[in-house]
């Protein structure tokens, strides 16, 4: 019989993961369903495959066998290859990592990874072609010289970088977070950049990032992508999204769905409650959106552990449950077909960094924890999808 290249990166993942505390455990079950070289079996893709869902996750670029959340440890490649049906750079396709200037792309470590998701037969959104805030684009971009004609010049910036990574990748990408995070989450406004100002305004530099990408990637799914979420204190945040996807729908720019990230915030111990309180003003924003003809991505699912005591069993309880309420919620939009997870192992979150809890316990956002061992997430994400209506 032979072996599918995903077997062989499965053997791999599993001799080298060998030394590493739960990993091997989790690279031993690994067992491809060799009849059709689809994911394997117990995996959270061969399940999601049933109900024509697919499941995925971030992944990092990294040196081999460093300690890092990539395709390049073993251990974690063995849990990519378990569960997922589908890939996102965490940060190598962005413009701080790709573009070192104006005039120059660096695109190696992109390359590399996309390289072996096509090994292991895995999908790869693209994340993303522009995040239109200051802070997340290249510092020499924010005193860039625009020149005399800085309209035109910021027009051949923009639509040089849409169209380098779009058409590098071709058909490889089929999905890509055309802009990132445009809306200003305090009032609702776009942000400006220097790029904007340069081309005369943020909604134009939006507008023409969409418009680019469907020239250059014309069988891509194109994403707006961001962050407004169900919790309070999110209101502004989703209005000013709305707004934003009203004005695409009216001048006719090409986005085919919004990205909804899906940094969930637990709420307390009665996480049942929580989801109660929660959904009918989440789904009057989901109906909001998709009555204007967008489709649903879950684009960076974790889980937040606020609101919590220690106890990790009750922790890890709350995150499963307010997981799996928020789930059955998405899933119930049948143009939902996509969820990605931020992340496998709670091991490289970016929460730690970002908000640490209170108690200095180390957060436990992800469907594994920091020694590859699944937790009551990973169960609660399995139910929500068996549970899902199927799709075409
Ligand atoms: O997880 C990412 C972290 O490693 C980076 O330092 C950070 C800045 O590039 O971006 C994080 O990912 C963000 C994603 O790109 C957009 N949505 C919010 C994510 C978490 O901050």
């Amino acid at each position: 019989m032979a072996i599918t290249r995903r077997e062989g990166l499965h053997a791999l993942a599993g001799l080298a993961t060998a030394a590493l505390p739960g990993a091997s455990a989790a690279a031993a079950t690994l067992a491809d369903d060799a009849s059709t070289g689809t994911a394997p079996a117990g995996g959270l893709q061969a399940l999601a495959a049933t109900r024509g869902l697919r499941v995925g996750s971030c992944f990092a670029w990294s040196r081999p066998d460093a300690d890092r959340g990539s395709f390049a440890n073993p251990a974690y490649a063995a849990l990519l290859l378990r569960d997922c049906g589908l890939l996102v750079p965490e940060n190598e396709m962005k413009w701080q990592a790709i573009r070192p200037s104006a005039t120059r792309f660096d695109l190696a470590r992109l390359d590399a990874m996309i390289d072996w998701a096509d090994e292991a037969r895995l999908p790869v959104r693209g994340h993303n072609l522009l995040w239109h805030q200051p802070k997340w684009m290249p510092a020499w971009e924010e005193t860039h010289d625009f020149g005399a004609n800085p309209s035109r010049a910021a027009h051949d910036l923009l639509v040089t970088h849409v169209d380098t990574v779009c058409k590098r990748y071709g058909a490889r990408i089929r999905s890509y977070d055309v802009v990132n995070e445009a809306v200003n989450p305090a009032d609702g406004t776009l942000y400006d950049t220097a790029l904007s100002r340069a081309l005369g305004s943020p909604q134009a530099t939006l507008d023409l990032a969409f418009h680019a990408a469907r020239a250059a990637a014309p069988h891509a799914q194109l994403v707006y992508n961001d962050y407004m979420s169900w919790e309070p204190g999110n209101a502004t945040h989703r209005a000013g999204v709305l707004r934003l996807l009203e004005g695409f729908k009216a001048r006719g720019v090409p986005v085919d769905a919004l990205g909804v990230q899906s940094h969930l915030v637990t709420q307390g111990v009665d996480a049942r409650a929580s989801v109660q309180a929660l959904e009918g003003e989440w789904r009057r924003f989901l109906d909001a959106v998709t009555a204007m003809g967008y489709g649903l991505v879950v684009t960076e699912l974790d889980v937040r552990d606020n609101a919590l005591p220690a106890d990790i069993a009750v922790r890890d309880r709350a995150v499963a449950e307010f997981t799996r309420g928020y789930l059955d919620i998405m899933l119930s939009y049948p143009s939902l077909r996509d969820v990605l997870l931020w992340g496998m192992t709670d091991r490289y979150s970016w929460i730690e960094g970002f908000e640490p809890r209170k108690d200095k316990l180390p957060r436990r956002p992800c469907p594994y924890d920091a020694a590859f061992r699944a937790k009551p997430m990973r169960a609660a994400i399995a139910a929500a999808i068996a549970a899902a209506p199927p799709r075409a």
